[in-house]
């Protein structure tokens, strides 16, 4: 059973993650940790703070000579900001007098952590609150991401909207048609999307969201927006029925949805499906030169819990950013008075970014389920398994059913 945590403030020294529960020999670099760190840090829309950090994953232990030991892998990242905050973020006492927050940002945790905490700083909300605990979760997603590309299954990504701007075509409608060259990788949706400082898939659309972008930051207003995550090369077979938090579905809704400003997920056509006829949704299951496919895939790749061997497509939406240039309305806790809510050094848009890191958090539910199906202390092990279990699938199913 494959697990991680993150640990780590967003002004304090640093973010740290341990992971643990991977089989030994998978070859994985910083360099590779590195670049999704990288992607996630970009876009349009991103404040002040991404021009300090550069994000870099510090491997402590876990990983000798390029190869996981089948150990807990622990990683740190440095917050280069730490040094502007060493007397507010200091874990230890200090002399000097620090301000207190007591205004609360009407859509973040402030209010609802001090409730909760019994603090009185809104500051110790903020800052475990803050998405800035992402950058772990990327690290730790990245050794997921490598162990599955070692069998074939990668992860990618694009914005479908920002700000109610959705393109003239939507790419995601040649998946569900199952239109899709099925050695068709994932990796070239980022190859197209991370060209794009907004990550869609067409110039016309980019252009049409950068203006929305613009319009909102003039009026100190922050904006939301959808986005797809989609998984190829999963064999079928993946995730189960036989227990509520074995199936596939529950277990990507459940990552996607602890994602800092995410409000909704769906797996496949989704919320669509529900409007239309059975008829209309299911996949009908056929034979293409003796191989068992569909003819769509609204289901998403998902059928009861378990992979179908198609690509498995996720839907998201983040709600706006919290923090506004131009605020609304909210409370001064320590006056009990209405007033404006308060202003933070924040981002006004954080789709692209959020997109990056519901792929890395998608990774490690796949491989999560993927492990508990296929096991193995080293890799090879695992592989020899999946190639045991993967291929001959039809020739299986005939002799079963004709014993
Ligand atoms: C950050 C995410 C956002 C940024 C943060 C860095 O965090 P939050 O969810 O708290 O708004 O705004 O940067 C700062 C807190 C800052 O000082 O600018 C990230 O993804 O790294």
């Amino acid at each position: 059973m494959i697990d991680f945590v993150t640990a780590g403030e967003s002004h304090g020294k640093a973010l740290v993650t341990v992971v643990s529960g991977f089989p030994s020999n998978i070859e994985i670099s910083p360099e590779y940790i590195n670049e999704h760190l990288k992607r996630r840090q970009a876009g349009y829309g991103r404040g002040l703070r991404m021009k300090i950090e550069t994000d870099k994953a510090e491997i402590l232990s876990g990983i000798r000579h390029g190869k996981t030991l089948g150990s807990p892998i622990s990683m740190v990242i440095w917050n280069k900001d730490w040094e502007n905050w060493t007397d507010k973020m200091n874990p230890e006492p200090v002399d000097v007098q620090i301000e207190k927050i007591s205004i609360p940002r009407p859509g973040h945790a402030d209010l609802v952590g001090v409730t909760k905490y019994n603090f009185d700083d809104i500051r110790n909300s903020i800052e475990r609150s803050s998405a800035r605990e992402t950058a772990a979760r990327v690290a730790a997603c990245s050794v997921a991401r490598k162990f599955l590309s070692e069998f074939g299954i990668h992860v990618g990504s694009f914005v479908e909207s920002i700000g109610g701007i959705y393109p003239k075509e939507n790419f995601i409608d040649k998946f569900f048609a199952n239109k899709i060259n099925s050695n068709f990788s994932a990796e070239k949706l980022n190859r197209i999307s991370d060209k794009s400082p907004v990550r869609v898939l067409d110039k016309e659309h980019e252009d049409k969201i950068i203006r929305r972008i613009k319009l909102a930051k003039k009026k100190g207003d922050t904006l939301g927006g959808t986005f797809y995550v989609v998984i190829t090369g999963m064999p079928a077979g993946v995730g189960s029925f036989v227990h509520y938090d074995t199936r596939l579905e529950a277990e990507l809704a459940h990552s996607i949805m602890s994602i800092q400003a995410v409000k909704g997920v769906e797996i496949g056509r989704g919320f669509k499906m529900a409007d239309e006829y059975g008829s209309a949704v299911h996949d009908e299951i056929v034979l293409k030169r003796g191989k068992i496919s569909r003819k769509t895939n609204n289901a998403g790749g998902i059928e009861g819990g378990i992979s179908t061997g198609l690509p498995i497509i996720i839907r998201a939406a983040m709600k706006p950013i919290a923090t506004l240039m131009s605020p609304i309305g909210s409370i001064d806790l320590s006056k009990m008075k209405n007033i404006k809510a308060r202003r933070e050094r924040s981002d006004f848009v954080a789709v692209p970014a959020c997109a990056v890191i519901a792929e890395s958090m998608a990774a490690w539910s796949a491989a999560k389920l993927f492990l508990e199906k296929f096991g193995g202390d080293s890799i090879e092990e695992t592989r020899a398994n999946f190639l045991n279990y993967t291929g001959q699938l039809e020739k299986r199913l005939k002799e079963n059913f004709n014993k």
